[in-house]
């Protein structure tokens, strides 16, 4: 029934906007009854075959002779890979290794950065754990594989119905091998607000626990002070943590100098002494051109002794330019998406740096048909997920004017099409760019990338310019996130923000600029356990479940209820999870190792007078029928 409740919000795809739709939900466990997981999960198909998913309606269709992506046949046995050398060597032997490399190395951030920049942080588990193994025993010599962190915690639980740590779990398993990464935002965690620093250390312990041996800990104004607290959990869990600089502006330009080389070789020698194994190089937004990242890759390689890693978007369409470039200055490491999930606000393609770095001193090693055949998987996947394609057709220059990060990009413009702004998307554009200038120029990335994407859009909206809304004498009701930034709560940008907004913003009262999470009262995590148990009826929370409670209580508190109705739904096929099934058609659900369901649906009968729809099932072989509320 809370389906509905939960689902109904227009979805215009926003993984950057927080908790705040779902606070209307009612009561999610007085819907529940207990039943056993296949009644469960009937349910769920029979209702998304009656009813439709809230989230794919009105989207484009996959083609409708569309078959199950098919994985290819890993080989059994497995190189060594960079996993057996962390575990080996620890994250200080490994960041020796890396710099001893001729060859560039490579992550492969489809599981993560490609998808949640090309699909909305759509794609389900269910598609990445099918590969995985092909990973494990094909590319053994890749760095990492992104797999986890950023928007992807949020949206699993949120979007997906599905336990992300439960993801990690089975990726880690399927590749024993090769190191996993993920991205963390310091103290904000994988959230948009800070959290207190215990929460912050509880949550990278279980991160690596579960199976997370790369941390990329970046912070959304680039301060060093806000990252220490995420940084020293990773190096006390002894994993490698990855401090990572935000690139913003553009070095060679005399007009940004706000983030000029030195700015940037400054933050790099902070992350170093801070502790950092490897140096990343995150530009969120695609900004770094060719001729920077020479200079400064090469500058950074000089004056810091850290191996360097490279991030980017291809979202201007020279992205692999920076990226020849980056190598020729010596970059470590770079990020790239398989080709079928590369390009556009997504990372490059990863066969065609490895193709264009063949036979030079920099070839990378990987085999070019192991990609091909992973990229083709991935080419099958992609095409489930029509329904979250962003349609953004070509390169676009206009990033140099807005620095949007990859993933908001996309967003935003949804955003702006479900606020009636569609046709005004270049006075978005501008706006953005201007407010960004009216903060005082700051990193934009989660969360302060959406700090700055809702005032553009409340602007926008209410037409108002930046010398309106600087103007003392004019009244000006600021979005809840504008507020909360200035207050000092996602941290200090260089130089703090300019007085006069800032004065504005706060009518006069004085922003903190203390590192939030120094005034922050411990979470009482036991407590807190306790809370959520009873919550739930006293179901036992371990660990896992605690922190996604704290990352996110509403989201996961739904989660479960839903869970509780619908079951293991993270088991089913990609195309029944979002479309239902078709009469004749015939499934399978593994709900525990060994254990499969085995359903064909047979019929969807008559709407009864009470608004039930009946949906005639063969569940292993004995006939079922599922009643479900027909909303249509
Ligand atoms: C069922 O399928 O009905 C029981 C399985 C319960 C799985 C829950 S979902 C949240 C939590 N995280 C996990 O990884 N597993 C449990
Ligand atoms: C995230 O924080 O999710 C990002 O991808 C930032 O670039
Ligand atoms: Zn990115």
């Amino acid at each position: 029934a809370f389906v509905e409740n939960l689902l109904k919000h227009p979805t215009f795809l926003n993984y950057e906007y927080t908790t705040s739709f779902i606070d209307k939900t009612p009561d999610l466990f007085k819907f529940s009854k207990r039943r056993d997981r296949a009644t469960k999960i009937l349910t769920y198909i029979a209702d998304i075959t009656v009813n439709g998913h809230p989230e794919t309606q009105g989207r484009a269709l996959p083609a409708s002779d569309l078959k199950p992506p098919k994985a290819p046949i890993a080989a059994r046995d497995r190189a060594q890979g960079t996993k057996d050398i962390l575990t080996a060597q620890g994250p200080k032997g490994l960041a020796d290794w890396m710099k001893a490399q001729d060859r560039l190395l490579l992550t492969d951030t489809t599981m993560r950065d490609g998808h949640q920049s090309l699909l909305a942080t759509r794609m389900r588990s269910h598609d990445m754990v099918k590969i995985a193994p092909a990973y494990a025993a094909g590319l053994p010599g890749l760095f990492s594989v992104e797999c986890w962190g950023g928007a992807t915690f949020d949206v699993a639980y949120r979007f997906l119905q599905e336990c992300p740590w439960q993801r990690l779990r089975d990726l880690r398993a399927a590749m024993p091998n090769v190191m996993t990464q993920m991205l963390l935002r310091a103290s904000n965690g994988v959230g948009y607000t800070n959290y207190p620093d215990n929460v912050v250390q509880f949550f990278v312990r279980q991160a690596a626990q579960t199976g997370v041996d790369v941390f990329r800990v970046f912070d959304s104004l680039n301060w060093v002070e806000n990252m220490r607290v995420a940084m020293d959990a990773v190096i006390e869990a002894d994993r490698v943590c990855e401090g990572t600089i935000c690139y913003t502006g553009d070095i060679l330009n005399p007009d940004r100098a706000k983030y000029d080389l030195k700015y940037y070789v400054s933050m790099a020698k902070e992350l170093e002494a801070a502790g950092a194994h490897v140096l990343g190089l995150k530009d969120m937004a695609g900004l770094l051109k060719p001729a920077a990242a020479k200079a400064l890759i090469g500058a950074l390689k000089q004056e810091v002794g850290l191996p360097i890693h490279f991030h980017t978007h291809d979202t201007s369409g020279i992205s692999g330019a920076t990226v020849l470039a980056a190598a020729e200055a010596g970059v470590d490491a770079v990020d790239a998406a398989m080709d079928a999930f590369a390009g556009g606000t997504s990372q490059p393609a990863l066969g065609s740096i490895v193709e264009a770095l063949a036979h030079t001193e920099r070839d990378t090693g990987l085999d070019i048909a192991e990609i091909r055949k992973i990229s083709s998987y991935w080419e099958q996947v992609r095409a489930q997920y029509s329904a979250f394609e962003s349609g953004l057709q070509a390169p676009a220059s206009e990033v140099y004017l807005h620095e949007m990060p990859g993933g908001q990009f996309t967003n935003l413009k949804a955003q702006a099409r479900s606020l009636g702004l569609e046709d005004r998307w270049e006075d978005v554009a501008q706006t953005y760019a201007d407010v960004n200038q009216m903060f005082g120029d700051i990193v934009k990335v989660t969360p302060s990338s959406k700090v700055v994407g809702d005032m553009a859009l409340m602007m926008v909206a209410q037409g108002l310019t930046r010398a309106e809304v600087e103007d003392p004498a004019l009244d000006v009701a600021f979005p809840d996130s504008v507020v909360d930034m200035m207050r000092g709560n996602l941290g200090q940008p260089p130089g703090g923000f300019p007085a006069g907004i800032s004065t504005k913003v706060l009518k006069g009262q004085p922003p903190m600029t203390e590192r939030p999470g120094k005034s922050m009262p411990a979470a009482d995590l036991e407590a807190l356990r306790a809370e959520v148990s009873a919550l739930l009826e006293g179901k036992q929370v371990d660990d896992e479940d605690l922190n996604g409670y704290l990352m996110y209580p509403k989201v996961f508190l739904d989660y479960m209820g839903r869970h509780r109705t619908y079951g293991p739904v993270r088991t089913l096929p990609t195309q029944t999870f979002f479309y239902g099934m078709q009469p004749g058609e015939e499934i399978t659900a593994e709900i525990d190792p060994g254990k499969t369901l085995e359903i064909l649906l047979q019929a969807v009968g008559e709407t009864n007078d009470e608004g039930d729809a009946r949906v005639f099932f063969e569940l292993n072989g004995q006939p079922r029928v599922i009643r479900v509320p027909n909303r249509k």
